[in-house]
């Protein structure tokens, strides 16, 4: 590319892997993207993606300050340059960094118009830009989405909007947002609803907004289909912020909502760390609800901090956490279309452009150390073993014939009075975590 030194010129080559001694703090010490785990390679496994929004329309602002990030790629005066300057910029960090997919939304690649229309024109001229692009690097699009919850009109819901004309208008956006994503063969296209809850049930009818939501994603099926886009629709659960109240809460909400009307077929989930904390439950407790159902899909990888209390989405750092995700994942044999999306900030004080390398790099490597423990704890069995005796009762005797269900209530009651009184098996759980623990070196 023509381009390769214009907006990171303090990064002049592409990240290297030097191991685990290295110094360098432009490298990386664990994410060899060749190398084999099972069989299958890091880059396939692990499938890591940059969050557009963050990375390059990020700001650093926060409700108690504006801009501070001077970005070379936001300083074009025309909105149009400004996306192109910034999609180069773009392009260039995920050829430097090594990564091969992005998620984006429609207003973060292209600017709003005056009108709807405006808007849409932008977005497509933004796309082929983009496709131009990917042809050129091979970089691809892990999701598109569309961005229902910065404009006013969406103040008070979108789909979930008591205006059906805002409703319509929404419609219509994803519409479009859909469209964009096939265009860039996006490999899924995700539905967060950050406005689809309630403020006050003073002047909400639950069970009619949820209506709503579920026509809104039935007709984006039907246009999936109509269209012929072979992606992964997505749902990503959020308990809260913006709104005081999101419908898909958690993992276990959305899933009941999905089912509820008729919509499970067509959706799994992507679930993002920090959302999973919002909810008071940890990362994994929701990787594992969505993995159980089949449903998790893709996974949107950051953090929380246990001091604040909102979506801090910073990089993800802790070893235990990613090797604890990463046993699932590969427990469920991957993410399938899915992938590791960094839907993460630096922080405010994190001026420098170089500082997205280090976040990357950081999380990369953090999650490519969790799938090295974690693949290493799997073919030990050193968990599994464990886990698969712990309910050998059910595999034959009583526990069989129940859960065949040839038994009920009475004919298991003779069995008990016939039967001498259960003496546990201890859970170990001290000892399992220090298992778990010696393979973190
Ligand atoms: C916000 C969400 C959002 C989605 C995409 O909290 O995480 O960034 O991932 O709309
Ligand atoms: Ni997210
Ligand atoms: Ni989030």
């Amino acid at each position: 590319m023509t381009t390769l030194n214009r907006f990171f010129p303090k990064v002049d080559r592409q990240i290297p892997y030097e191991g685990k001694d290295s110094k360098n703090p432009l490298s990386f010490r664990y994410y060899d993207k060749n190398r084999n785990v099972g069989n299958k390679t890091m880059g396939e496994l692990l499938r890591f993606s940059v969050a557009y929004w963050h990375t390059f329309m990020g700001t650093g602002s926060d409700m108690f300050g504006g801009p501070n990030f001077k970005r070379e790629w936001h300083k074009a005066s025309n909105p149009i340059d400004r996306a192109r300057d910034t999609m180069e910029a773009a392009f260039e960090f995920f050829q430097k960094l090594g990564v091969e997919y992005y998620c984006f939304h429609d207003r973060d690649i292209a600017p709003e118009g005056q009108t709807f229309v405006q808007s849409c024109r932008n977005l497509e001229t933004v796309v082929e830009f983009a496709k131009s692009l990917q042809k050129e690097t091979g970089i691809k699009v892990l999701w598109g989405t569309a961005n229902l919850f910065s404009s006013p009109i969406y103040s008070q819901g979108a789909a979930t909007s008591p205006d059906a004309r805002v409703m319509a208008h929404a419609a219509a956006q994803v519409k479009n947002a859909i469209d964009a994503t096939k265009e860039l063969g996006g490999e899924n296209y995700v539905f967060w609803g950050g406005r689809e809850g309630y403020e006050t049930l003073l002047n909400t009818d639950m069970k009619k907004e949820q209506e709503q939501m579920a026509r809104f994603l039935h007709m984006a099926v039907d246009y999936k289909h109509k269209i012929g886009f072979d992606g992964q629709f997505l749902i990503e659960p959020k308990p809260a912020e913006p709104t005081k109240h999101q419908y898909d809460f958690d993992a276990a909400s959305a899933l009941y909502f999905l089912k509820e009307h008729d919509l499970l077929d067509h959706f799994k989930l992507n679930i993002e760390a920090n959302h999973a904390t919002l909810a008071g439950h940890t990362f994994e407790h929701e990787l594992a609800v969505a993995s159980a159902a089949g449903k998790l899909g893709s996974v949107d990888a950051n953090r929380g901090d246990t001091m604040l209390g909102w979506d801090t989405d910073q990089f993800p750092v802790d070893i235990y956490s990613t090797t604890v995700a990463m046993m699932i994942i590969l427990n469920q044999g991957g993410l399938g279309k899915g992938g590791l999306n960094f839907d993460a900030k630096v922080r405010r004080s994190s001026t420098d452009p170089t500082d997205l390398f280090h976040a990357h790099i950081g999380g990369m490597d953090a999650f490519a150390r969790g799938l090295l423990i974690a693949r290493r704890i799997i073919d030990d069995s050193a968990l599994s073993g464990f886990i698969d005796k712990r309910y050998d009762s059910y595999r034959s005797g009583i526990g069989a014939t129940i859960m065949s269900g040839r038994v009920g209530l009475e004919e298991i009651e003779k069995w008990v009075i016939g039967a001498e009184s259960p003496v546990l098996q201890s859970g170990r759980q001290e000892m399992l975590e220090n298992i778990l623990n010696s393979y973190l070196t």
